[in-house]
């Protein structure tokens, strides 16, 4: 799973990632599925060169992606990485084990059930979900457990959805959950956690630009290990907020539970801030592990995971040693 050496596997990254990118743009990779063909039309812009008079618009939006927190030039994580250490419980508590207990996962037919405190409730099914404009978002992700990576995602705003919903006046937060269907997921017979997996965000955080349902990542279709076919991501709050395979998402009053809070509630609360200033009780929070680095590298980690800058304003007044 590690590499040795920094520079060769961000080069590697680049140059697959790129390679990848290429192929797309001549049609080699273009799938049969819908999914597939949308993803190639959302990710495959003209070349700048072909159109001289745009280029500079090119870079100013590169420019203010990156101020927006909507990407970062650092080094991707290798996708073998982003595939083979995952945490799923649904499928195995062996970060190493989880892609091939999900290989084969079916993710179709798939529907996302949205209501709740609501003015229009729908069902929305995978195709619909699909025809929001996919945008490439490459995040930080911390996970609690003190590794991170670099996840070039493609997704949409959660906060696009939720417009299609109109939550009324009464919504304040939102509440996710994932399939739960033991059969399918056979982590579920086991009662390592209570089932299904639940998440929540206060409806400020669910509607903040940053929050994405994600239903790709480095331009191909989400692996069912990473959360197929449509997961949450939060890139300021630690990775287990980052729900994997959600059903069904509902505009509540109340804070609503969460599945690691209920597990223990003592280290894990509600908003789940990156924060390297609040311990874990067994553990610092205040340096991580890149995967694909070296064994023995560590960082610093930043706090709100890098993305003070975009989303500080939302906790303004709350004292976050209590609302860990
Ligand atoms: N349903 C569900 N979602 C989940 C998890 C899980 O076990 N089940 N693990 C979480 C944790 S702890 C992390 S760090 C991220 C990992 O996402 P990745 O495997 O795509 O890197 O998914 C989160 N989402
Ligand atoms: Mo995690």
């Amino acid at each position: 799973m590690q590499k040795n050496s920094i520079k060769s596997s961000e080069i590697t990254d680049k140059q697959t990632y790129l390679n990848r990118r290429q192929f797309m743009r001549a049609g080699a990779l273009l799938g049969t599925t819908a999914a597939t063909a949308l993803l190639y039309r959302k990710l495959n812009q003209p070349p700048v060169e072909k159109v001289k008079g745009e280029s500079l618009a090119a870079v100013a939006k590169t420019e203010s992606a990156a101020s927006n927190g909507f990407t970062t030039n650092e080094a991707l994580t290798s996708i073998e990485d982003i595939t083979n250490y995952n945490n799923f419980y649904e499928f195995s508590t062996d970060k190493q084990g989880v892609a091939i207990a999900a290989a084969g996962f079916v993710t179709k037919p798939w529907e996302v059930s949205v209501g709740g405190l609501v003015n229009k409730p729908r069902t929305f099914g995978l195709e619909e979900l699909l025809k929001f404009p996919l945008e490439e978002r490459v995040y930080r992700l911390r996970c609690v457990e003190r590794w991170s990576m670099v996840i070039p995602w493609t997704g949409f705003p959660l906060a696009s959805l939720l417009a299609k919903v109109e939550p009324t006046s009464q919504a304040r937060y939102v509440a996710f959950e994932t399939l739960f269907d033991p059969k399918r997921m056979p982590n579920q017979s086991t009662g390592v956690l209570d089932w299904p997996y639940v998440e929540g965000l206060r409806l400020d955080e669910a509607m903040h630009p940053l929050t994405i349902l994600a239903t790709g990542l480095y331009g191909e279709v989400l692996p069912p290990q990473d959360g197929a076919p449509v997961r949450l991501v939060v890139p300021w709050k630690y990775g287990y907020k980052s729900i994997k395979s959600v059903v069904k998402i509902t505009l509540v009053a109340d804070e609503p539970p969460t599945t690691w809070n209920i597990q223990a509630p003592n280290e894990y609360g509600f908003y789940s801030n990156v924060n390297p200033h609040v311990s874990h009780p067994r553990w610092s929070q205040e340096q991580e592990h890149r995967i694909g680095e070296s064994t023995f590298s560590s960082r610093d980690t930043l706090l709100f995971n890098g993305y003070a800058e975009q989303v500080a304003h939302l906790y303004e007044g709350m004292d976050l040693r209590k609302e860990y």
